[in-house]
């Protein structure tokens, strides 16, 4: 179920150097019916000494087996359906055209996005005429059918490569704008998306993509982000040397407080990039990641999060999980902790209630269960700590009762 890469994704250089090994992982998202260890696969970073610095997975999982019954739903988090609403906005074409978000998960950004529009937010910035086609593009068929039927979204259930790109332009026409956040990392072959991404933009249109930065990721040591959905995790180098192999170039690269350090990029046809990128990639090479640092205070945290739970059991304190996220995941296992020091983890995702976190048997249950005699916490650890906030805020119930919310590093999180 797994495959070896001989040669870097993107500039197919042979010269790989492993970086990080989380040893053999089940898959993030792939919660179980009943406790168990669930299919490991390695979980090895590698990177790019060849050529363009890629950092990206030695193995690739086949992707229908991660992403065509999938439990992530972008409408669970408000603050990013948001977020995502308003980069469309911003970034919405004067005359119209066709409006394509590719990986639109549930059609919750989207459906916002329509409603917008259509309640006129933006008529004094369009022309008179203006006349928009809004699509979605992503391989999961669960989350397809939850956008056309429940939120009245087209959407165009396939994985995006250079033939979707074709059949699409063929049957609906070019595309205006292009939002592609969060989708990047989970791409096989990345030169043929890109190529789709040229075929299907129109000559004066625009891509926005989000996606998490290698370097933020390290800095803030995000290595629970590391997973088999995630295959690549890109730099400004990385990125410039994708999309311009790819006679794509990018105009602007903005930094977003999200999902533990998001770069947004904008790119178009307009030849050449703008010189912020070429400065972005000078400071990357002037400071390349220390790995090594990484791995030691990776298992630092390890050490002090399992010393912090084995006394709260020790003292008699009740402590429970916050979202069953896919960065919880990598994070219970790699730091070894199973139900015996945590034994639920509570979250809001309807679909992942019931089930059980892969090799370390944590029961996932629903918010309002942690109000239940049973479960009632003295501490809520938010192993997804990219909403931490939200998260507090909408448990004031709790926090009112006394209970204590931390972040994985036990830090307390106020609201
Ligand atoms: O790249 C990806 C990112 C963008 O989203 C995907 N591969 C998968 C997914 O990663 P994740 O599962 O780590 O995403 P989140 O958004 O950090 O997951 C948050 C989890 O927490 C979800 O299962 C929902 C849950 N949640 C909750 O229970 N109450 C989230 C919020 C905001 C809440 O209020």
């Amino acid at each position: 179920m797994t495959q070896e890469i001989m040669e870097c994704r993107i500039c197919s250089s042979r010269e790989l150097e492993d970086v990080f090994d989380l040893g053999e992982q089940p898959l993030a998202n792939g919660l179980l019916a009943s406790p168990g260890i669930g299919e490991k696969y390695p979980l090895v970073l590698t990177k790019c000494i060849g050529g363009c610095g890629h950092v990206q997975l030695k193995h690739t999982v086949e992707p229908t087996a991660m992403f065509e019954d999938y439990h992530f739903h972008t409408a669970s988090s408000e603050r990013m359906v948001n977020h995502f609403c308003q980069l469309l906005l911003d970034n919405t074409p004067k005359s119209g055209g066709v409006v394509v978000e590719i990986g639109s998960n549930d059609g919750a950004v989207l459906q916002r996005y329509k409603q917008k529009l259509f309640d006129g937010v933006l008529d004094n910035y369009l022309d008179p005429e203006w006349d928009f086609a809004v699509w979605g593009i992503d391989p999961s068929e669960n989350l397809c059918n939850e956008a056309a039927n429940s939120r009245n979204v087209d959407v165009w259930c396939d994985f995006f490569n250079e033939n979707t790109a074709k059949e699409f332009v063929s049957a609906v026409g070019q595309a205006s704008l292009i939002m592609c956040c969060n989708v990047l990392g989970h791409v096989h072959d990345l030169n043929s998306f890109v190529q789709g991404l040229a075929l299907l933009l129109a000559d004066d249109g625009k891509i926005v993509i989000e996606v998490p930065d290698v370097y933020q990721m390290v800095e803030h040591l995000a290595f629970d982000t590391i997973y088999h959905e995630h295959i690549s995790y890109f730099s400004a180098t990385s990125m410039a040397r994708l999309f311009n192999q790819n006679c794509l170039y990018i105009q602007e690269i903005t930094p977003q407080d999200v999902h533990g350090g998001t770069l947004r990029y904008t790119i178009t046809k307009r030849v050449g990039n703008s010189n912020s990128v070429y400065d972005r990639i000078n400071t990357e090479y002037l400071m390349p990641i220390n790995w090594e640092t990484f791995k030691t205070k990776v298992a630092t945290q390890k050490a002090q999060l399992q010393f912090h739970l084995t006394q709260c059991k020790k003292e008699g304190r009740k402590v429970a999980g916050y979202g069953a996220a896919a960065k919880t995941t990598v994070r219970l296992n790699y730091f070894e902790i199973d139900n015996n020091l945590l034994p639920v983890v509570a979250d809001c995702t309807k679909d992942k209630q019931g089930l059980f976190i892969p090799g370390t048997f944590q029961l996932v249950i629903s918010p309002e269960e942690l109000q239940l005699p049973a479960n009632f916490p003295h501490i809520v650890v938010i192993f997804a700590w990219n909403h931490a906030k939200e998260i507090v805020k909408k448990e004031h119930t709790l926090v009112e009762k006394g209970v204590i919310f931390v972040t994985p590093d036990f830090l307390p999180v106020l609201q």
